[in-house]
């Protein structure tokens, strides 16, 4: 593999990484849109839509739950272990913004994240005004989850993944927070990663436009080119978990 290029970090540079399903696939987690990935026994209306979750919430919750089982033996990688240590550098001049909903950066130590897509441990009630609580249930297939707050007081209503799906706005306070960051950097020396990341769903596929007309520097680190990977100045073809600790190697 040709030398890795050295992507220099100084005391003026506020970094603002991006990671998608690809980080966590050298922990054995199957990402979306590879071979074998996760969406080919699934049609993703089936499976991450409201509507899909209106149509059969058996199907969604065997679907969610399934991840859940096949997380459990997950770590971290080489490459989650590279984004904890950077931020333990960089401080709140970093920030962490991931697609994906396992807990694998959680678990590498990084704090400063923003869980764009939900948290696959996390359950809401559709009914009542209880806030999301940690669920970390992989249900048996055909279990249609209740909330228990409502069923206190006898009535049935169903529980579902705090996830984001498509056609779902994400937390506009997640939103801000990269937002908000993104602006403050625009002052420094802005650089822009995303890592593992087919760049094909919105609106996370466009913070390298964003940070583009903010005059950042623009990284991908992806295993193949990307649907945006043109929209990069640097380009890093490989393993997220070779790759990040070459390129944040002080
Ligand atoms: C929204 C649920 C407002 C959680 C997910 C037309 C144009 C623009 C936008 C839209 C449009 N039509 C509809 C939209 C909006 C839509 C969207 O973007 N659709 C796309 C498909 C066009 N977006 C939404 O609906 C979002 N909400 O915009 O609200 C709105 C509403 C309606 C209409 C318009 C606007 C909500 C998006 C969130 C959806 N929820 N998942 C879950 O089950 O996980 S998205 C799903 O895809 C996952 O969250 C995942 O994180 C995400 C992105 O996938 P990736 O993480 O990139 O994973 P993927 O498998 O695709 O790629 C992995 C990559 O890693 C590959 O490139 C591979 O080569 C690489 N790789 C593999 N191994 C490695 C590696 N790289 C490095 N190292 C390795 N070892």
């Amino acid at each position: 593999m040709s030398e890795t290029p050295r992507l220099r970090i100084d005391d003026d540079t506020w970094l603002l990484v991006l990671t998608g399903a690809g980080v966590s696939a050298e922990s054995g987690i199957p990402t979306f849109r590879d071979a074998g990935g996760l969406w080919e026994q699934h049609r993703v209306e089936d499976v991450a839509s409201p509507e899909g979750f209106a149509r059969d919430p058996a199907l969604v919750w065997r679907f969610y739950s399934q991840r859940r089982a096949g997380m459990a033996s997950a770590r971290p990688n080489a490459g989650h272990r590279a984004i904890a240590a950077i931020e333990e550098r960089l401080g709140d001049r970093f920030l962490l913004a991931t697609q994906n909903i396992d807990a694998l950066h959680k678990d590498a130590g990084s704090e400063r994240v923003v869980e764009l897509h939900g948290n696959l441990y996390t359950s809401r009630c559709t009914v009542c005004d209880r806030p999301p609580f940690e669920d970390r249930e992989a249900y048996p297939d055909g279990k249609l989850p209740g909330c228990g707050q409502c069923s206190a007081r006898g009535d049935f209503a169903l529980l579902r993944p705090h996830i984001v799906w498509f056609g779902e706005m994400l937390d506009p306070a997640d939103m801000d927070r990269v937002q908000d960051f993104l602006l403050a950097a625009e002052r420094h020396r802005l650089v822009f990663l995303a890592a593992g990341t087919s760049g094909a769903v919105y609106p996370a596929a466009g913070f390298v436009d964003a940070a583009r007309r903010l005059g950042g520097e623009t990284w991908l680190v992806n295993a193949e080119p990307a649907a945006n990977t043109s929209a990069f100045e640097h380009f890093v073809e490989g393993p997220s978990g070779t790759v990040l600790p070459a390129l944040f190697a002080t």
